[in-house]
């Protein structure tokens, strides 16, 4: 089973995928140097440094990147981090869109309605779990038991390696937002929220967790 037929990828050499949009596509919620340092230098480097982990082990040189980050996430941290970091991330460039964010339709809104009660209630559940995440890590809304959650992980920690059904990804490390927002989290989370969200690929995962 795959979570994100765009996150993973099939076998080593691991590269950098594609951003599905331009850099300056987000102007004024993200700029080019935001995608300069945090796609180009922060994401890569997990994709090089992954790539180095691996390079002496035929096991894992044959795997695909999820069964690599489940494979490693109780014992070997060095590649754990790095394989899980440039999952999160191919998640997160996808999680995102240029003019989205805002109130969704459809049968995302009517499954956050059921199980948040409204989406003014679903917001700021979110907004609580990217705010209180201490440090670095995610936010993320996940799909398991037939139900929507919102989750916080920390650092590298990715939702899939306990089953659940990744629907949207928001990075908090500092990287993600002190470019444009400084050290204003709220400002920038606000800003995912109101203007990013890309429902639509949401959307996809949400049917893709139903089956
Ligand atoms: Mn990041």
């Amino acid at each position: 089973m795959t979570y994100c037929n765009h996150s993973n990828q099939k076998k080593y050499p691991f590269v950098l995928p594609e951003l599905p949009y331009g850099k300056d596509d987000f102007k004024p919620h993200f700029t080019a140097e935001t995608f300069e340092y945090h796609y180009n230098k922060h994401h890569n480097a997990y994709v090089t440094n992954l790539n180095n982990l691996i390079q002496d082990n035929k096991e894992m040189m044959d795997m695909d990147l999820e069964a690599i980050i489940l494979a490693s996430s109780n014992s070997n941290t060095a590649i754990f981090n790095n394989a899980a970091q440039v999952w999160n991330h191919t998640f997160f460039w996808n999680s995102i869109t240029p003019g989205g964010g805002g109130k969704p339709t459809g049968e995302i809104l009517l499954q956050i309605e059921k199980d948040f009660g409204s989406y003014e209630s679903f917001i700021a559940e979110f907004k609580q779990a990217a705010l209180t995440q201490f440090g670095s890590g995610w936010a993320w809304l996940v799909y398991k038991d037939n139900k929507l959650h919102i989750i916080k992980t920390a650092n590298a920690a990715t939702p899939i390696t306990d089953a659940y059904e990744p629907i949207l990804a928001c990075d908090v490390w500092e990287h993600a937002y002190y470019i444009d927002y400084r050290n204003r989290r709220p400002d920038y989370v606000t800003s995912f929220i109101d203007h990013m969200i890309n429902w639509k690929f949401a959307e996809l995962h949400l049917a893709k967790a139903r089956k």
